[in-house]
């Protein structure tokens, strides 16, 4: 396969062709390397490798030069636009964000599967696993790790009666990492227990060949739980019962993870809760990786308090320890996985795992007090519910008896748990006792396989048939599709007009599905507010319009609604107008010019303006400004009255003038250009300077037709505005 290159977009024909013949680059989950660095002159002491291709975080990208340190936290990212096609586009991008975890999760449950899926029937109603699915994303990963110079762990959900068939597919298309707890079945999927656990044993013993990471299901019952607080104890027992399990399944501790969230979000005093329960939970299983999923129970679809939960979410992980970062906001409490929100949350994921850096080596946890009383007694609590169930006969007595998911905070029970009956749920009665000459020609397979009848030990069975599939691949039969309308090729043949052409459409999970979002304030109560968003919406040609986010900002003065809606604009980029960037004048240029012909210009900011740091940054020759080519600056200071300024210029005979503006209230920014330009004209000057305004909130055109002959907005440079004075300066001497 041809390289990747960073200008050119990933082509899902590429990754699709040969796909039979194509087998994964390598096998096992990859944790990232903690190691201090430094970085744009910092020292960063949670760090991992630098990537080599990456789109740092807004401020990094502005301010710092594209600096962008990669924290020593494995960072998750969830895609699942039910369109493999497409998420492969959005992996690229989140790796470029600095996911190194891909977790592809079904809208429809595999767990409702019976049997592995081959073929691709993955449109509507989302995606059950498939081969073709996972061999085509980790075909992809493998071009795309080497393209960010990191590996990516590429993961997805062993679950359900065909828990082993799955896993035995993800050992041999090169997955790294997995759900898989036999607990979620019993008690999410109503899969017969014992039968979850044999398939349990089995799944995790080809896991572990497969050297896949194993995740737990414990978040679900805090995500279950009426008060997901009250739940603690439980989901110790929970995590407990299923790392013990792979354990003895045979997978290494290393690649025992378990899903840990902080139960609690604000308005409750998150900390208070969330802090002794991570302490907890460490203390009895420090041997396991720690897998820090958001608190996803109480996400609304405000994505600005998604992202304060993600924050304090993290601020636990750094507190005590976390080797896996989920990262989701608005989209599990929205259920719309989205690309915009995707990069986002790992952005959110980095900038504040970067931003916490080396906090333990300030602070410390207090080894007394309410932390570790309250630590204490959630293991008490742990501890009395494992004896508990003891007393009951174990642990499928004690499920049957209701004890998982009950809303009371044990010892106290409310009566409403999950209960499920030994002998009862999907695949009841399917379990058989291996008989005496039972044996499985297989690599990895649990318990005693009665080999030895033919002469092999327990880990060489497969020998007697020349290998299975973990060795010889040419034994895997590949199915590509089954359906003939359903499948990958038709849906790519549907947006063919749209991949690697001219024309573009927005969208936000599909090539070219048309979705917007618009955001709106509307000065009424949110019964109205939403009425006339929808209003607004259609008015702009949307279709398919709905409210998918109303926040009251005062009953009666008003509210913020966001609209989704379809276009059905489709844009010729041949046909647009792209403005020319205008290049820059070299350092030699520039020189060139103002040594021989010099230059004085008078500076300030405007009214009632005290933001000086930008104007600054244009001026000094510590920050590459205006003065480093000899440009002679006569600084007025902040909060410079209109006249002063022009007053001033001739007063010293200077060239130019150079305004700054930070504030835009009722666009005084432009007023104020005007008025700048209007009295140098009264005084008969206007045609002799050259006047330039600059501001984060100025656009070029804007100032020029406000009397300006140049603006700048943010991210301007000292470059820039020399370049405009030399440039100016000519056209008026011509
Ligand atoms: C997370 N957002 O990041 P099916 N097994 C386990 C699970 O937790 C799940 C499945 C299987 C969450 C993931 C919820 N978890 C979402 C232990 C799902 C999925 O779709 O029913 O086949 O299984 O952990």
């Amino acid at each position: 396969m041809k390289k990747l290159e960073p200008n050119v977009k990933l082509d899902i024909h590429e990754i699709l062709k040969d796909l039979d013949q194509y087998a994964p680059k390598r096998r096992g989950w990859v944790w990232r390397n903690h190691e201090e660095i430094e970085m744009g002159g910092h020292v960063y002491k949670d760090a991992s490798t630098p990537l080599k291709n990456s789109v740092a975080i807004p401020a990094g990208v502005g301010y710092f030069d594209n600096l962008d340190p990669q924290p020593k936290e494995t960072i998750t990212t969830e895609i699942a636009s039910g369109r493999f096609e497409d998420d492969i586009r959005r992996m690229r991008m989140a790796a470029w964000h600095g996911a190194d975890h891909i977790m592809v999760i079904r809208t429809a449950g595999q767990s409702h599967y019976d049997g592995l899926i081959e073929g691709t029937p993955q449109g509507i109603g989302g995606v059950p696993i498939t081969r073709k699915q996972v061999r085509a994303h980790r075909k992809a990963l493998d071009l795309i790790e080497e393209e960010v110079g990191r590996e990516i762990n590429y993961h997805s959900y062993v679950s359900g009666v065909a828990g082993p068939e799955i896993a035995v597919m993800f050992a041999e298309e090169g997955v790294n990492g997995a759900h898989q707890d036999p607990q979620y079945n019993v008690l999410y999927r109503n899969i017969n227990m014992v039968r979850s656990f044999v398939d349990a044993a089995e799944a995790k013993k080809i896991m572990a060949w497969g050297d896949i990471n194993q995740i737990d299901g414990a978040h679900n019952a805090n995500a279950t739980a009426r008060d997901a607080w009250k739940v603690m104890p439980e989901l110790m027992v929970q995590h407990g019962i299923n790392s013990w399990f792979s354990e003895q399944s045979g997978i290494k501790p290393n690649n025992i993870s378990l899903s840990t969230v902080p139960p609690t979000a604000s308005p409750i005093p998150t900390l208070r809760y969330d802090l002794p329960y991570a302490v907890a939970l460490r203390d009895f299983f420090d041997k396991y990786k720690m897998r820090a999923q958001m608190n996803t129970k109480y996400v609304t679809s405000s994505n600005r308090e998604a992202t304060v939960t993600h924050v304090l979410n993290m601020l636990i992980s750094r507190l005590t320890s976390a080797d896996i970062q989920s990262t989701i906001t608005p989209d599990e409490g929205r259920n719309v996985p989205w690309h915009m929100y995707n990069i986002e949350a790992c952005d959110t994921a980095k900038q504040t795992l970067v931003g916490l850096d080396g906090l333990m080596e300030m602070i410390e946890l207090k080894s007394d007090g309410p932390l570790r009383e309250k630590a204490r007694e959630i293991k008490e609590r742990a501890i009395l519910y494992l004896e508990e169930m003891i007393e009951m006969g174990g642990y499928f007595e004690s499920v049957e008896r209701g004890m998982f998911v009950d809303s009371g905070e044990y010892p106290e029970r409310n009566g409403d748990g999950i209960a499920r009956q030994i002998d009862g749920g999907i695949g009841a009665g399917t379990l058989f006792k291996r008989e005496a000459n039972y044996m499985a020609p297989v690599t990895a397979h649990f318990g005693n396989n009665n080999t030895e009848q033919y002469g092999v030990d327990n880990e060489h069975a497969s020998q007697l048939i020349g290998g299975d599939t973990f060795e010889v691949r040419d034994k895997i039969q590949y199915i590509d599709e089954l359906d003939p309308e359903d499948n990958v090729n038709v849906r790519l043949k549907e947006k063919e007009a749209y991949r690697n052409t001219n024309l573009i459409m927005p969208e936000v999970e599909w090539l070219a599905d048309g979705t917007v979002t618009i955001d709106l304030f509307l000065p009424v109560d949110a019964k109205v507010a939403k009425a006339a968003a929808i209003e607004y919406a259609l008015d702009m040609k949307l279709e398919e319009v709905e409210v998918i986010h109303v926040e009251v900002m005062h009953p009666s003065e008003g509210t913020r609604v966001q609209v989704k809606g379809h276009t059905n604009h489709v844009v010729d980029t041949d046909q647009l107008e792209i403005p020319e960037e205008k290049a820059v004048l070299s350092d030699d240029e520039l020189w060139a010019e103002l040594e021989t012909n010099r230059m004085k210009v008078v500076a300030g900011t405007i009214g009632e303006d005290e933001h000086s740091v930008g104007l600054r940054e244009i001026i000094d020759i510590k920050h590459g400004g205006i003065e480093k080519w000899g440009i002679e600056v006569e600084y007025l200071g902040t909060s410079v009255p209109v006249q002063k300024f022009v007053d001033a210029a001739i007063e010293i005979d200077a060239d130019a003038i150079l305004i700054s503006s930070i504030i835009s209230h009722d666009d005084i920014h432009y007023k104020n250009m005007q008025k700048v330009h209007d009295y140098a004209t009264e005084r008969g000057v206007r045609d002799k300077l050259i006047i330039i305004a600059g501001g984060t909130q100025v656009t070029p055109e804007y100032a020029v037709e406000h009397g300006m002959d140049a603006g700048f907005g943010r991210g301007t440079k000292g470059a820039h505005v020399a370049t405009a004075l030399v440039e100016r300066r000519r056209e008026m001497n011509r």
